[in-house]
């Protein structure tokens, strides 16, 4: 295990493809609460308890309120260093800007997010895998219509109802549900391919999402961990960069 910064950077400009999975450590400097963290989320509630489907059954305007409260912080956020760092090494990574079949070939880097806040778009990553879904979007819990939660007419009764009729929930994923079957089947698949696997701001908790790193290990990739704080992967990890990403990221570059 070692915490040089200039071998990882070698690695990187040397591997022909990389995946990173981020969480909710990527945007505390951006001021967006993590999940486990000191400051916790709000009213004390653990997400666990909150982001279920128990929970929105039983107290669907607490839910829909919790997730407004997020959406409102999220909303004056800014991505941090971090998140545009990650967008400039995708840049760096993805072949010709302009390719004849004008397919933009994003083998050479893959993001795979477990976050919901929308911050990597906003630092201009272009092809993002979102294993839990996105906050900003929001779906019908009757007939399955999605749509931007910013169109959502908010009128008195939360959570709003879509025009079928049933209320209408954020499109992430609670625990307790499936990932999206495409989404996942490529996060394995960019998983399996890469040449270093970067973990960055989880606390690599959650699964399925947490298990990507060890399908990049079986497949030779080497391991990088970005994070202030240990994780369970640190010991089977290359390298370990103990640290804000908002600072290491660019480091990188
Ligand atoms: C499923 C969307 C099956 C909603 C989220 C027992 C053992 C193992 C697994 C389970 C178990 N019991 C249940 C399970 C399964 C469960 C699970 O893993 N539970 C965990 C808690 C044990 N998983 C599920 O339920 C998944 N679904 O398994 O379905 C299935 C299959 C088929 C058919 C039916 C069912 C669904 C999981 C997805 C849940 N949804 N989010 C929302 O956001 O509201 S998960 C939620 O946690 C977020 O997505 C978040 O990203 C994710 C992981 O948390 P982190 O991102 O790691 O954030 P955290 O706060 O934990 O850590 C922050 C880290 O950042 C820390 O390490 C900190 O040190 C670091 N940090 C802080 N500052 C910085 C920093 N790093 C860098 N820079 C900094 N400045
Ligand atoms: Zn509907």
């Amino acid at each position: 295990m070692n915490n040089s910064i200039a071998e990882l950077r070698d690695a990187l400009r040397q591997a022909s493809s990389i995946a990173a999975l981020t969480g909710a450590g990527i945007s505390a400097e951006s001021g967006v609460p993590t999940f486990r963290g000191p400051n916790g989320l709000w009213r004390n509630y653990s997400p666990e308890k909150l982001a279920t489907p128990q929970a929105f059954a039983e107290n669907p305007r607490l839910v829909w309120e919790w997730y407004d409260w997020r959406r409102g912080i999220i909303r004056k956020a800014q991505p941090n260093a971090g998140h545009v760092a990650i967008a400039e090494l995708e840049r760096r990574k993805s072949g010709a800007a302009d390719p004849p079949d004008g397919l933009p070939d994003h083998s050479g880097f893959t993001l795979i997010t477990q976050n919901v806040d929308g911050l990597h778009d906003r630092a201009g990553s272009q092809n993002i895998l979102k294993l839990h879904g996105d906050l900003w979007i929001v779906q019908c819990t009757g007939c399955g219509a999605t749509e931007l939660n910013e169109e959502v007419p908010l009128q008195g009764d939360l959570p709003p109802r879509c025009r079928c009729g049933a209320w209408l929930r954020p499109a992430v994923v609670w625990f307790g549900e499936p990932l999206p079957a495409e989404v996942w089947g490529r996060a394995v698949e960019a998983s399996g391919r890469a040449k270093v696997f970067l973990v960055i701001g989880t606390s690599a908790a959650v699964y399925p999402a947490a298990g990507l790193a060890e399908v990049a290990r079986r497949a030779g990739s080497r391991l990088a961990i970005v994070n202030p704080e240990p994780t369970p992967l640190d010991q089977v990890a290359d390298w370990v960069l103990r640290g804000p990403s908002g600072e290491l990221l660019p480091r990188l570059l």
